[in-house]
């Protein structure tokens, strides 16, 4: 396995977890962001909240948790309201500019959020769609686990493992400062790679290992401050992958 830290089967408080995972608390608002995050058990009323067991993953200037967000059988049920309510982008706006050349892009995507806001990337401002209640669902879901809100989704939908995403940050200017972005993922389990910004070619100065996950059915990942500065990410081409997948990133968008 690459040089990263994963701490598995936590379901302690969130403080507790920060403290283990010593070498990954060097950042001071990441302590802060993640002590409020609900992962124990409690009882409200008759509603039982559902319990997270989160993995830390941490690298140099690296921060990520990850979870089961949803059982099986939620996951399996959301992934087929997704499939059946989510209309994609079609012409203009399925395109991206690579060094000034529009290209269409090798996956589906679209964008939801609130009334107002846009985005901007690869070349294309995207206006979001008005929300509906499969991704407030989902949104929910994610504040309860977080304690974030997000006020944007951009959705990619992967038809097999030929559609892929190349390697990118997410920091583009419309995001609020040091928020963190939250990924849920549904349908084929896709790996997911970590490069850092110096260490990207085969000249690189630095040798920094990449670092590489298995985004699952129903799984969230969060990307902390400052992850999305030093290190690209990628969904890469997967031959032998043959059914859909689709993942939504939530972001805060500034207003
Ligand atoms: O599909 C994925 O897991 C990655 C999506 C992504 O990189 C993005 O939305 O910026």
């Amino acid at each position: 396995m690459d040089k990263y830290v994963i701490k598995k089967g936590l379901t302690k408080s969130k403080r507790t977890l920060v403290d283990e995972s010593a070498g990954c608390s060097d950042t001071g608002s990441l302590t802060e962001e993640l002590s409020g995050k609900k992962c124990k058990k409690e009882k409200t009323g008759s509603l039982l909240e559902p319990t997270y067991t989160w993995k830390r993953i941490c690298a140099e200037n690296l921060s990520c948790d990850y979870t089961s967000l949803f059982n099986r059988a939620e996951a399996n049920e959301i992934f087929q309201q997704l499939e059946k309510d989510i209309v994609y982008f079609t012409g203009d706006l399925s395109k991206v500019k690579v060094y000034g050349k529009w290209h269409n892009v090798p996956r589906k995507q679209v964008t939801f959020g609130d009334a107002g806001l846009t985005y901007t990337f690869s070349g294309i401002t995207l206006t979001p769609k008005p929300w509906i209640p499969v991704l407030n669902r989902i949104r929910e879901r994610i504040q309860l686990a977080t304690e974030h809100s997000f006020n944007f989704v951009l959705i990619n939908r992967y038809k097999d493992g030929n559609d892929h995403i190349g390697d990118h940050r997410d920091d583009e200017k419309e995001l609020v400062p040091q928020s963190p972005i939250a990924s849920v993922s549904f349908g084929a389990c896709r790996d997911f790679i970590f490069r850092h910004r110096d260490s990207r070619s085969k000249n690189s100065v630095r040798k920094i290992e990449p670092v590489r996950l298995e985004l699952e059915h129903g799984s969230l990942l969060v990307m902390n401050f400052p992850t999305n500065v030093y290190w690209y990410h990628s969904l890469p081409v997967r031959r032998k992958v043959l059914t859909p997948r689709v993942n939504l990133t939530f972001r805060k968008i500034i207003q």
